[in-house]
């Protein structure tokens, strides 16, 4: 039996999002932020002592981090469907698409809210990571711009990975100069397999995540 631990309004959509888009059983274990931190409840560190999600758990193991449970979902429970193989022309590109998300984009979108969180601090560091911010955008719009999805050989997990990522970038207004990037964005939930995830998973509401914009 595989279980998606889900945290509302977080990256556990992504695994959703996968597992309706996949087709897969799944039972799905709905945890609740705390409305004032925005921080999981102790019901997920009780699933893996990181308390984070995604979360899932497959044969008595829990496993974390989204790309290694798109992976995963993908060639052990989908024969390779929404993955790309080592004989694939297109394998190392969805590699790096796949990483992207999590270990180039969203540090500097992580930085930014922190920043308005906290109320500013570090100037100089803000300023880095602006560079950085909108270095990235310009470098997904440019590609999106002229094809549908990150591999030009059609939808894959790391679309869905990046999907997330710009849903957050989106809240962050830091969408509003990437046409590509929010028509990508609707393609993505135009999706049935995404419309489906809102359904069983919930709504995503990512606006607690705006502070500190007009
Ligand atoms: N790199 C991890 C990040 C996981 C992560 O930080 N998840 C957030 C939700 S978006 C979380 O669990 N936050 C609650 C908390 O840290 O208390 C991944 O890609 O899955």
């Amino acid at each position: 039996m595989l279980t998606v631990h889900h945290l509302n309004n977080s990256r556990s959509h992504r695994i959703v999002w996968l597992c309706e888009e996949l087709g897969l059983d799944y039972e799905l274990v709905k945890h609740q932020r705390n409305p004032e931190t925005q921080r999981a409840p102790e019901s997920l560190l009780g699933v893996h002592p990181l308390g984070k999600a995604p979360t899932i758990v497959h044969g008595g193991r829990a496993i974390v981090e989204s790309e290694a449970i798109i992976e995963y979902l993908c060639n052990a429970l989908a024969g390779g469907r929404l993955s790309r193989g080592v004989r694939d022309a297109d394998y190392g590109e969805y590699l790096q698409w796949l990483a992207y998300a999590e270990g180039t984009l969203f540090p500097g979108l992580l930085v930014d809210l922190v920043y308005a969180w906290t109320g500013g601090g570090n100037d100089a560091l803000m300023g880095f990571f602006d560079v950085e911010i909108a270095k990235n955008h310009q470098y997904i719009e440019d590609l999106l711009a002229q094809q549908d999805h990150l591999l030009a050989s059609g939808f894959s997990g790391a679309d869905i990975n990046l999907g997330w990522a710009l849903e957050f970038s989106e809240c962050r207004g830091r969408l509003k100069n990437s046409p590509a990037l929010r028509a990508y964005l609707a393609r993505l939930r135009a999706r049935d397999g995404y419309r489906r995830a809102i359904e069983r998973g919930g709504p995503q509401d990512l606006s607690v995540f705006s502070a500190g914009l007009a």
